[in-house]
């Protein structure tokens, strides 16, 4: 007869933290965010650490190149997805990691004879206010002036004179010449008082754009996740199918981590592929491994030479369906517990510490709070990512409400079989363990971010640490009642006016 577990799984909305003794001077701006995402204490110490605990899901809704580029910014790590081919994932690794920080190439670009009308369709679906006129509206054009949203009032001017009669011509344009600094960038948009900084070369060609507001961001954040030769760090999404040519030219671009992408990663299909990736490239890649929800899924996957760090969760993700179409899964809380309280033992018998990342559920920033007080090491998140304005889906109107596409990987619009199909002699998807949904827009990556990693630091404040180590040696938690979830609300008041977060609708009214 099939084994019953005693305890019930559960999720983390169903616990609270207890607050401990905070000590004088100790400050959310204090709090240090710093994780690893390599195993530590091995011999060969790769200590590759992520500034914040947030890294972004495999996923094609989630983590194209500029969220990659925007979230590594920020101090975390993004895993590009691997349901694409060899090629263009490579290409979208080597673009992270050919970003040069300030230096953007312009995305809305216009022509001089289009007219008003059409550049503000334009501006409306990029969301830019700024756009370069170029002879032939490509980013590299010649660039022949600009044009923003102050250079035409909407109901004054009419919309259909051409963009030519109202830009700013390229006689007057403040602009840097190719091989210019970005700290020489800086300093033209501040001694002009310029948003915006056209760079062109020598042919008089737009190569990029340097923007005010990224210099405040980068001023704001300073906190950017940096390899040895100071580019931007990021990850890759690798499948336990194509990994013999994927992860060589995924390393020959140039990614930092290596993630296997699958549902079930407790499986001998995983093992061959970490223990293939640790016989041809040693101990330095870092791999990370997964899902799996047990402490014998975590056994498995640190045997031998074994992966750097392991995510759990199976059917937890807010576009996932497995635990309805294949009966398999578990509550994320139960599931972390228990795969943290493995990795603490297996650290005491080892010396070796495995991180740990809580993968898919998380609906919304307390729930980010409860699993890393609970023993994750940082999370992964699609969703949350899928809603800022760097996701790489386009932006679209609903009933008045801007929403952006997000789909799970086991859709048949991802078409991720080699995802889910371990094991299984089928090369195609017979049935959806995801569905194709929209989120609501919320805004830049880097103000959702802030917002929420502000709160993770004053609730680790509230328990006195200092760090994320600390964290979770001192949380306490707590199970809570359904009347306990009812208090903790608001009660018997009317509210004029609600959060900002929550009209956002960033979590979908649930907070
Ligand atoms: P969430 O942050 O949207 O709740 O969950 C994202 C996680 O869901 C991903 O990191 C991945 O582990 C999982 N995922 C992705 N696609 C599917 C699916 O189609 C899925 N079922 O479960």
């Amino acid at each position: 007869m099939a084994k019953i577990l005693d305890d019930i799984s559960r999720t983390f909305s169903e616990y609270l933290l207890i607050p401990r003794l905070t000590r004088k001077g100790q400050r959310a701006d204090l709090v240090d965010l710093r994780t690893p995402l390599a195993a530590l204490g091995k011999s060969s110490d790769k200590r590759f650490h992520i500034n914040v605990p947030v890294v972004s899901a495999c996923m094609q809704a989630v983590s194209g190149t500029s969220l990659s580029i925007a979230l590594a910014r920020q101090g975390g790590l993004s895993f590009i997805f691997c349901s694409q081919a060899i090629d263009t994932q490579a290409e979208m690794v080597r673009q992270v990691k050919a970003h040069k920080a300030g230096f953007v190439q312009s995305d809305s670009n216009a022509t001089a004879s289009m007219t008003l009308e059409e550049v503000m369709t334009l501006m409306a679906s990029t969301g830019h206010s700024t756009v370069p006129v170029t002879h032939d509206g490509s980013a590299t054009g010649k660039l022949e002036g600009i044009i923003t949203d102050k250079d035409f009032w909407v109901y004054e001017d009419d919309l259909s004179h051409t963009v030519g009669e109202h830009m700013t011509p390229f006689k007057d344009v403040i602009h840097g010449e190719e091989g210019i600094s970005l700290r020489e960038a800086n300093e033209l948009l501040h001694r002009h008082k310029k948003d915006c900084l056209p760079v062109v070369d020598t042919q008089g060609h737009l190569s990029a754009l340097v923007f005010k507001k990224d210099y405040e961001d980068h001023r704001r954040h300073p906190n950017e996740l940096l390899d040895a030769s100071k580019r931007l760090c990021v990850g890759a999404a690798i499948n336990t199918h194509d990994f013999r040519e994927r992860v060589p030219a995924l390393l020959a671009a140039g990614a930092d981590a290596l993630c296997f992408d699958s549902s079930d990663g407790f499986t001998e299909y995983q093992m061959e592929g970490i223990q293939w990736i640790r016989d041809n490239y040693g101990d330095d890649v870092v791999i990370g491994g997964g899902n799996v929800v047990s402490a014998e899924g975590f056994d498995y996957l640190v045997q031998g030479p074994g992966v750097d760090f392991i995510k759990v969760g199976i059917g937890g993700g807010s576009i996932c369906i497995t635990r309805e179409q294949k009966g398999v899964g578990r509550g994320q809380a139960s599931a972390l517990l228990e795969v943290s309280e493995r990795r603490d033992a297996y650290f005491k018998e080892t010396g070796r510490y495995i991180p740990i990342c809580s993968d898919g559920g998380l609906g919304n920033d307390t729930q980010i709070v409860v699993a890393l007080a609970m023993g994750a090491d940082f999370v992964m998140m699609g969703r949350y990512f899928a809603t800022t304005e760097e996701s790489p889906t386009p932006k679209t109107s609903i009933n008045g409400q801007v929403y952006k596409p997000y789909w799970g990987e086991g859709t048949l619009r991802a078409q991720n079989w080699q995802r889910y199909s371990e094991g299984m002699s089928t090369r195609k998807m017979v049935f959806e363990e995801g569905v194709d949904a929209f989120v609501p827009l919320a805004g830049p990556l880097a103000e959702v971010l802030e917002t929420t990693l502000f709160k993770l630091r004053s609730t680790m404040v509230n328990v006195g640490a200092e760090n994320l180590e600390q964290f979770r040696e001192q949380a306490i938690l707590t199970l809570v009642s359904e009347q306990s979830v009812v208090e903790g609300g608001t009660s018997s008041v009317f509210q004029f006016n609600r959060s900002r977060e929550i009209d956002d609708g960033r979590w979908g009214n649930s907070n």
